[in-house]
């Protein structure tokens, strides 16, 4: 089974490239930030994947047993003979409910920003499901979409779990949503959205006791002190990820704890004391203002599933 790993074709410059750029862009900014896809190098990729496993981060095990619970539903709403596309795959855990229950899948396409852990986690994949199809691409969802059809097109879902539509702000979230309705035209999209809900719970999530999420969130100094040659001291910085109730999202921060001068490629950049530097935004919906948001971006939303304590939901989006 051939399961080697093609990029977007457009995909535009390796990924490593783009995070000089982008790390020294948002950097320069005011206030400085620094984008939450960089997050995913492979021991990012691994990190995240710990905090999916914490007691306090309810998203990862609600959404598989949302998944579990309604699984014969989803797929017969999704139909038979399709192509599953994956945006931002990750473990590739949560899409072997899909691959179980969906009859007739004619290929898997999981796209990925992280490719050495795309590899690892394909490789697995392939051992278990070898008669499945699958066409890895490593790629920036964020980007263009058009992905080469299938011979015979089969109608193609798309699948976005975890509630990383969440990292986007309402009106880029609309932007992306309906991008991806555009390379689904005809099938649909089966997405995991976070619901608001008491801010201790929330705060819990992003505020792990083990402190998993906090060296998530310093990974980024410590990917660009090895890839970057950056001379970043991540015990020079906290971690700090209060939440938003005015816009309903966790705020992710590195906050300097010192004044202090960081040279990247060759640029300077000073720090001063408590001075943040922004890198992620999680936001939170209802299941109202979610169907809401994806109607605008031409989907006709046609099921929702929340659990008991309605802490996460899942919906099915029809692209027309
Ligand atoms: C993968 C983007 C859905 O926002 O909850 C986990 C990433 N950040 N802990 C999220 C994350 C901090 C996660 N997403």
């Amino acid at each position: 089974m051939d399961t080697s790993l093609a990029r977007l074709s457009h995909a535009g410059p390796a990924p490593h490239e783009t995070f000089s750029h982008g790390l020294t862009a948002g950097l320069a900014k005011t206030p400085k930030e620094i984008a939450c896809k960089y997050f995913y190098d492979e021991a990012g990729s691994h990190l995240f994947e710990r905090i999916c496993g914490l007691p306090e981060y309810y998203q990862t095990h609600t959404e598989m047993a949302l998944l579990y619970r309604h699984a014969a539903e989803i797929a017969q709403l999704i139909g038979d003979d399709v192509e599953i596309v994956e945006f931002g795959a990750g473990s590739l855990r949560k899409v072997r409910i899909l691959l179980d229950a969906v009859a007739n899948i004619r290929a898997y396409t999981p796209l990925d920003i992280s490719g050495d852990y795309l590899t690892d986690v394909v490789q697995i994949l392939a051992a278990n499901y070898p008669a499945l199809l699958l066409r890895p691409l490593i790629a920036d969802f964020t980007g263009p979409l058009d992905m080469v059809p299938l011979p015979g097109n089969p109608r193609r879902i798309g699948f976005f779990p975890g509630s990383t539509i969440g990292n986007f702000k309402p009106a880029a979230a609309i932007a992306l949503l309906g991008r991806m309705r555009a390379s689904l035209e005809g099938g649909g999209l089966l997405i995991g959205v976070d619901l608001a809900k008491d801010p201790a719970r929330l705060h819990a999530a992003y505020n792990d006791s083990a402190g998993v999420t906090a060296q998530f969130n310093k990974n980024l100094l410590v990917r660009a002190n090895r890839e970057l040659g950056a001379n970043f001291d991540p015990n020079a910085f906290a971690h700090y990820a209060p939440y938003n109730p005015t816009e309903h999202r966790i705020e992710m921060y590195l906050v300097s704890l010192k004044r202090q001068s960081i040279t990247i490629c060759g640029k300077h950049f000073d720090f001063a004391a408590d001075e943040p530097v922004h890198t992620e935004d999680s936001h939170k919906y209802t299941i109202e203002s979610f169907r809401e948001m994806a109607t605008h971006a031409g989907f006709n939303p046609r099921a929702a599933w929340t659990d008991q304590e309605r802490l996460f939901s899942m919906h099915w989006l029809e692209a027309r």
